[in-house]
């Protein structure tokens, strides 16, 4: 396995690439817009490399193609990849669970197998390349982190990393197994923590209030925006599609809104619709949604600034 690539290093801008999903075709035009070319098999950049930020399976046309394009960016040392919450559920679909035997992380519920057929369809006759992209994800960092800027696919949340620090290496990546097994236990310290950084924050509404979702089911969480202050009440926090956003009660918040204002820290995993943009100079959500038609796969090029500038922005439609 290769040495993580140096963060740090301020001879190159990096270039923080969002949730890619399974759409290939998208991502070979944002690196050529980025000015990444392939020659004799190797990637090359003259200024520029990249961090991407997880979720690079499922849902999409292309979800090998995008794996192989991923890691051949990883192998030629011009990029790193951090973990999305698929590619934990990619490995926890054959990870069996310590506390009961038969069952798996990932739990195989019909919901889930739908959710995750186009990836193993694709390779369907080819074994030892799903072997090989679960072990490449099984060494993916959770977080990275710098002097000038910070990475997460979901959620930046210090007493999460705290928690999960008997699990992983000093680059935040997975030790071995056991944290995909002890993070597989659900309700457990490991489990809480890892689905903070990589689904993002719950909140639990208050008194004996809740909400009908999409689905039908009754819920007394939300997931809630842990960066903007633009938020007074559970339906402004809540991070839902605004079609679905009149089912959050609309009560007054009791809990301070968040203001992020540490280092500038980048994620993904939000679904962010119409075009991209900074929304907050120290927190900045890359997934402009690109399964969606009206979709974007987003990049930000980060050169050292403290806080984030729409002009860095690069993003390519759907199709
Ligand atoms: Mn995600």
């Amino acid at each position: 396995m290769r040495a993580p690539l140096d963060l740090s290093d301020r001879a190159y801008a990096l270039d923080l690439i969002g949730d890619i999903h399974g759409h290939a075709d998208a991502l070979t035009r944002l690196l050529d817009q980025l000015g990444y070319r392939k020659k004799d098999r190797r990637w090359h950049h003259p200024s520029a490399r990249i961090l991407f930020l997880g979720d690079l399976i499922d849902r999409g046309p292309a979800q090998r193609e995008t794996v192989e394009s991923a890691h051949e960016l990883c192998e030629s040392g011009l990029a790193q990849c951090l973990m999305g919450n698929h590619e934990f559920n990619a490995v926890g679909f054959v990870t069996e669970r310590d506390d009961a035997p038969g069952q798996f992380v990932r739990s195989h519920t019909d919901n889930h197998i739908r959710q995750h057929e186009a990836f193993l369809d694709a390779y369907a006759n080819d074994q030892a390349g799903y072997l090989q992209a679960l072990d490449w994800f099984k060494t993916l960092p959770l977080w990275a982190e710098a002097s000038a800027f910070r990475a997460v696919h979901a959620c930046w949340h210090a007493p999460s990393q705290a928690a999960l620090a008997p699990w992983l290496t000093g680059h935040h990546a997975p030790k071995d197994s056991t944290f995909f097994t002890d993070s597989g236990i659900p309700g457990s310290l490991a489990w809480e923590a890892r689905e903070v950084l990589l689904n993002g924050l719950e909140t639990r509404l208050p008194g004996e209030a809740s909400f009908v979702d999409y689905y039908g089911t009754r819920r007394r969480k939300i997931r809630v925006n842990w960066w903007s202050p633009a938020q007074t009440t559970y339906r402004d926090a809540a991070v839902i599609d605004d079609s679905q956003r009149d089912r959050i009660p609309d009560i007054p918040l009791q809990e301070t809104a968040p203001d992020y204002a540490e280092t500038l820290c980048f994620f993904g995993h939000y679904w962010m619709r119409g075009q991209p943009r900074v929304t907050h100079p120290r927190a900045l959500c890359l997934d402009y949604s690109v399964a969606l038609e009206d979709g974007f796969l987003c990049s930000y090029r980060f050169k050292g600034e403290t806080d984030a500038v729409n002009d860095h922005l690069t993003w390519v439609s759907h199709t």
